[in-house]
């Protein structure tokens, strides 16, 4: 038997977002963000449902914080809901917004779990989305009256902040393919949006540290390492061209490398074979943003799911989708290949090529059918089997030097999954939506175990 263990500064902890738990959408003065007007939008979700209650979290936090205690969490990762605080975005404040997150980071901090904030996990104030959204530069600005105020009150309490979730996905499926909010399908404002979400977090890191001196800041970012199909150089070069435009397009301007010049090169040859044309879409980058984007972070944050395996396209309207499709071995219930070695690969690469100073998996994790047997018991073995693969792969690349320094699985709970609605289920804790009741998986409970002994034996 092998024993796999972490340092005991290792952070354990899981993750959530809140459209996709709290609820409460109109309540105590919240106003509307891009995510209520999308799925308030017939045809938007696949099962027609809203994040309107969810899994009603902000009126249930204090059961859900008592579960994550029962769990031993050192830590969790939670996303404040900006238009619940500054309904329109800029300018008043609503008191009650804020003083949920206060309590939530309160009842946190008296189990000795350690909160660290993501300020925007995709849900927009509408109130900013009527003005241009993020494809003007002032939603950036926008963004850091925000950072300033949520750091400025919580900044005494709250010592991890995370600027932004996933811009890849917040540009790309909202802006350039619209199954994401606020479901736009204009590829070359895909590329402005993603400007001025990296902006606005270089804009943002010296303010959070201005109001909270001792606090870690960083981003997140979701990496798929791009594998060819073949050994062919078509294929070779799609996931070349892959790895540019969903790795690399954040990764290097954030590690200060600027935008990668390949894909740039390619993104402005008129008929060029990924049929994505820039145009002018990048005349929006100023003189000094990217020096302000390169604003040194104190950990990065990756979210790993899958690898993507990468194929050249023989039809330009196959585009994008389809070029970029996933095996289908050993899928997860979204399709998604289970790759531990794609994590392994991508933290080696993280570490050698761009010596980032941390890392933090802010989301790993895996969606099943799973259902509750007639003794209530969620006995997810699947899901076990895919943290515990993970996980292995997180330790050899520690012991490779990898300074990886703690693992968010993703989610605490079941939850909205998006465009999917509530058909994928995520949750280290099972979710009854018509009555809110929730039951501890059996991978939970592995879990839990795990982060008792800081470690576990390898079977
Ligand atoms: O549910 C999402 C989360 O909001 C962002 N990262 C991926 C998860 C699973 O799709």
């Amino acid at each position: 038997m092998t024993r796999i263990s972490f340092a005991d500064s290792f952070v354990w902890g899981t993750a959530t977002s809140a459209y996709q738990i709290e609820g409460a959408w109109d309540a105590d003065g919240k106003g509307e963000s891009i995510w209520d007007r999308f799925t308030h939008t017939p045809g938007t979700i696949q099962d027609g449902s809203t994040g309107d209650v969810a899994c009603d979290h902000y009126n249930r936090y204090e059961e859900d914080v008592a579960l994550m205690a029962a769990l031993g969490l050192d830590a969790y990762r939670f996303s404040i809901s900006w238009s619940r605080v500054l309904p329109a975005g800029r300018g008043a404040l609503n008191q009650a917004g804020l003083d949920f997150y206060s309590r939530l980071v309160d009842a946190l901090l008296a189990h000795n779990i350690a909160p660290w904030v993501t300020l925007y996990h995709w849900d927009l104030p509408q109130a900013l989305q009527d003005e241009g959204g993020w494809e003007v530069r002032a939603t950036a600005e926008a963004f850091v009256e925000y950072a300033d105020v949520m750091s400025r009150h919580l900044g005494d309490r709250v010592k991890h902040w995370i600027t932004h979730n996933e811009p890849f996905v917040a540009a790309f499926l909202g802006n350039a393919w619209g199954i994401h909010a606020p479901g736009k399908k204009e590829f070359p404002k895909a590329l402005r949006v993603a400007h001025h979400l990296l902006l606005s977090h270089g804009l943002a890191v010296p303010v959070i540290r201005g109001n909270s001196p001792e606090s870690k800041v960083g981003i997140t970012l979701d990496l798929s390492p791009a594998v060819p199909a073949s050994l062919g150089s078509a294929d070779i070069q799609a996931a070349q061209f892959y790895d540019g435009f969903h790795n690399r397009w954040f990764l290097d301007p954030v590690c200060g490398r600027g935008y990668p010049q390949d894909i740039l090169a390619l993104y402005n040859m008129p008929d060029n074979p990924t049929g994505m044309i820039a145009d002018d879409a990048m005349d929006c980058v100023q003189p000094g943003d990217m020096e302000t984007v390169a604003v040194p972070i104190d950990f990065l944050g990756l979210n790993y799911y899958f690898r993507t395996v990468s194929s050249h396209p023989h039809d330009k309207s196959e585009l994008p989708q389809t070029a970029f499709r996933l095996t289908a071995a050993d899928n997860t219930n979204m399709g998604w290949e289970v790759a531990p070695q794609g994590l392994y690969d991508m933290l080696n690469r993280l570490h050698t090529d761009y010596n980032v100073p941390a890392i933090y998996i802010t989301e790993n994790g895996s969606s099943y059918d799973d259902d509750l047997d007639e003794s209530g018991r969620v006995r997810d073995v699947l899901r076990q089997r895919y943290l515990r693969e993970h996980l292995f792969v997180c330790n050899q690349a520690i012991r490779n030097g990898v300074p990886l320094q703690g693992y968010f699985s993703w989610s605490l709970l079941d939850n909205f999954e998006w465009a999917f609605g509530y058909l994928q289920r995520f949750g280290n804790i099972h979710v009854d939506y018509e009555t809110q009741k929730r039951t501890i998986k059996d991978s939970a409970y592995w879990y839990r175990d795990v982060i008792a002994a800081r470690g576990f034996d390898l079977v």
